[in-house]
């Protein structure tokens, strides 16, 4: 049961690196309590702060020695939490953690951390903002190159940057308005007003543009998904496989194989990637397999990019299901076309500005002998950087920032009403709230707990 000494401590600790078997591995402590800590486990009388020491690690409550490794001590403000950190580098043995992790649970004002507690620390410390601390986790979990960029700009306070901009842009209209809160209406100038107006609504421009990123941030966080839709038999779960390398979904000639979504991780040109194979559409009486169809439309609605396919062997003739799932975000894929009809490539069911106003040009791909499969990719690749690489990159990274900022935008539009000053001034000081909810310089209490805890222990 913990005592009181465990529920009020206020130094953590907790395994910086990965549990398991390694050659060093790190244990972080944080708080009053950790340079007493550092002397107490490796009997030292005086530590010197920012410099490595080889000492010895000795269980307090045994005597016994635990490690040899290096202590280091960063003296708060000047660390990672803002507070007094100790970190010890010792051999990554699992006896050895546990018997390290028992002697400073033993310890008077200790206790182990909480998922994200450090960085929480960090943030409450002001060592980093919000935007930054979410940027710190985003780097730990980025596994693609696309993702550790955006990440590691996140990190920098590039995005912050942007968002504090914009609140001090916010302030300086509200701080302007005030200033005539005491005048009767008939005293204050026209061309304030005026100027006013015209001021939020360029606040308004910046947030629309910020908005109208095409998610960018999101999918490089998220992953774009990838949905490959189309009659059955066509060939999807096919091209699924071999996209993927390996054999993920099962084809076989019977119609109708696939009767669930079947998701893929993939790297595309440094974006993370979902490439979903769905069960082919028609009309079916079959209970499960219409419940596959509509999981398969469901998905090719939220899809970033659609690969539609047909079939070479009935080419140029095209299922009116999968014709009308056709737009501006799809490929038109013709597959098995080492069975197309002669002059098959020539025909193009989509091409005239009445078959189709998007004229797709279709991709002829053979996912049997490997034919096409390259240049599709190419296709692929190429629209990925297209849609998602932004020069300026996107500030809006999750579906919070998003939300807080489309707030932001709603209120600035209410104070350029027909209202009383004072309530003119609420609306902007809303708006101001709002964006800085997203950086944090709003206390944020309510979601603190949400961001922290999707870190993990030791971070
Ligand atoms: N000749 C030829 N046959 C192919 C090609 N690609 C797939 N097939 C065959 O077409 C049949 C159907 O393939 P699947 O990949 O299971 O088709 P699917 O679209 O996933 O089918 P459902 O899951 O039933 O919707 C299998 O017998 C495949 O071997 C190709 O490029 N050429
Ligand atoms: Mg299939």
């Amino acid at each position: 049961m913990a005592n009181n000494d465990t529920i009020f401590a206020n130094t953590i600790f907790a395994l910086a690196t990965a549990p398991g078997k390694s050659g060093v591995a790190v244990l972080r402590v944080s708080g009053t309590h950790a340079l007493q800590a550092l002397k107490t486990l490796c009997r030292l009388e005086s530590v010197t702060a920012r410099s490595a020491h080889y000492a010895s690690f000795f269980h307090p409550a045994t005597g016994e020695l635990i490690d040899k490794g290096i202590a280091l001590f960063f003296k708060g403000p000047h660390s990672f939490t803002g507070e007094d950190v100790a970190e010890l580098q010792v051999h990554g043995g699992l006896a050895v953690m546990r018997d390290l992790l028992s002697a400073l649970s033993g310890m008077k004002g200790l206790r182990a951390a909480d998922a994200g507690e450090f960085t929480r620390r960090a943030f409450l410390n002001h060592k980093m903002d919000l935007m930054e601390a979410e940027g710190l986790a985003d780097l730990i979990e980025a596994e693609t190159q696309a993702q550790k960029s955006q990440a590691m700009r996140q990190m920098q306070g590039e995005f912050s940057d942007f968002y504090e901009q914009l609140r001090t842009r916010i302030i300086k209209a509200l701080a302007h308005l005030e200033a005539y809160i005491d005048f009767p209406d008939e005293d204050i100038p026209e061309s304030v007003l005026f100027e006013l107006t015209s001021d939020i609504s360029h606040l308004q421009s910046s947030i629309e543009e910020a908005l109208q990123d095409e998610r960018s941030g999101e999918r490089v966080r998220d992953g774009i998904s990838i949905a490959i839709l189309g009659a059955p038999n066509v060939g999807k779960s096919s091209l699924l496989n071999v996209i993927a390398k390996r054999d993920v979904a099962i084809v076989s000639s019977r119609a109708g194989t696939t009767r669930d979504v079947i998701e893929v991780h993939l790297d595309i040109a440094g974006y993370p990637v979902v490439l979903v194979d769905t069960a082919g559409i028609r009309e079916s009486r079959d209970e499960i397999e219409a419940e596959g169809i509509r999981r398969a439309l469901e998905r090719a609605a939220n899809a970033d990019i659609k690969l539609v396919m047909f079939d070479g062997g009935q080419w140029p003739s095209a299922e009116s299901g999968s014709t009308s799932l056709v737009d501006e975000a799809s490929f038109v894929v013709v597959n098995k076309c080492d069975l197309l009809k002669d002059k098959g490539r020539e025909s193009n069911p989509f091409s005239g500005p009445l078959a189709n106003p998007l004229n797709k040009k279709p991709l002829f791909i053979s996912t049997s002998t490997g034919e096409g499969v390259d240049t599709l990719l190419a296709a692929i690749r190429q629209r990925i950087v297209e849609r998602f690489s932004f020069s300026g990159g996107s500030f809006i990274t999750r579906a919070r920032h998003r939300a807080l900022l489309t707030e932001a935008s709603q209120y600035l539009e209410k104070s350029k009403q027909d209202l009383p000053l004072e309530l003119k001034c609420e609306e902007l000081r809303q708006a101001a709230q709002a964006v800085g909810k997203i950086t944090g310089k709003i206390q944020v209490d309510d979601v603190l707990d949400v961001i922290f805890k999707s870190f993990c222990i030791g971070k």
